[in-house]
């Protein structure tokens, strides 16, 4: 009780529904995104009889707007147990076709973003000796794809990134792990939601109750990776 958590690219797709399930949870939010949208997530929690949301504003690849998104979080919750590095981007382009501006954008978001996201959170939660650190990842960090080398090789950083922090924070009881979701209805790559042709895609849901179980897990258990595709999503195991 009295749990705070932080979701990051909770504007919309999979980290709105994150958001919803861990309120659900009894937790107080915080939810970062760039865009406006970030406060209409948050008036949709509050409707749905959720007070402890706090909607700011920020980019995840600027190192002062996130520790000042994590500040304003420890002054208005006075702790933090859970931070979900959700926000990513990605787009799908041959490497001779991929521009070098390209390339930096995506690392900066997806690799500099969860790097700074966890820096931010670790010394109070150090200090507390307990936390969690979730970062959604993708399954292409498990079975390469074509087309898509620039977001691949983000996903790949995360998992090691994710991997040697578990190991650097154990003494201090905070848990690091990651979801590696398939194809997920949402607006990823400047798509749209509710698409027919992503009828038989994974839910945004299916991938937020994985982060509720990971965060929930008992004390002596230590989830460090869920891996979840869609059934129609075949990989050459
Ligand atoms: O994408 P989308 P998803 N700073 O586009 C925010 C991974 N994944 O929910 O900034 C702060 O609907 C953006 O908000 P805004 C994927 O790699 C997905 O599918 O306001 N926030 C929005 O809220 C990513 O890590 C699939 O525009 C930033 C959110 O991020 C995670 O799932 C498959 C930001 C993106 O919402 C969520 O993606 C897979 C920044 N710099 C992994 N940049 C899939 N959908 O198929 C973006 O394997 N945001």
């Amino acid at each position: 009780k009295g749990q705070a958590a932080i979701v990051t690219g909770a504007s919309r797709g999979i980290g709105k529904e994150i958001a919803v399930k861990l309120a659900q949870q009894g937790m107080k939010l915080t939810l970062i995104g760039r865009s406006e949208e970030i406060h209409q997530s948050a008036e949709d929690l509050k409707k749905m009889g959720f007070a402890d949301v706090l909607p700011i504003q920020a980019d995840i690849s600027d190192e002062s707007e996130v520790k000042d998104a994590v500040e304003k979080t420890l002054q208005k919750y006075k702790q933090l147990d859970l931070l979900v590095n959700n926000a990513g981007v990605g787009f799908f382009k041959q490497v001779d076709e991929t521009t070098l501006d390209e390339w930096k954008k995506v690392f900066e978001v997806n690799v500099q973003g969860v790097f700074l996201g966890s820096k931010a959170v670790l010394p109070h939660m150090k200090e507390r000796k307990s936390g969690t650190i979730i970062t959604i990842s993708s399954d292409v960090a498990r079975y390469t794809i074509p087309n898509g080398s620039a977001y691949t090789a983000t996903k790949y950083a995360v998992q090691g990134f994710s991997g040697s922090l578990a190991q650097e924070v154990r003494e201090y009881g905070i848990r690091v792990g990651t979801i590696n979701p398939g194809m997920v209805d949402t607006f990823f790559a400047e798509s749209k939601q509710g698409l027919e042709e992503k009828r038989d895609w994974l839910k945004v849901e299916d991938i937020a109750n994985a982060v509720v179980y990971m965060a929930s897990a008992p004390k002596h258990m230590m989830i460090d990776e869920i891996v979840l595709h869609p059934f129609v999503q075949n990989y050459p195991i």
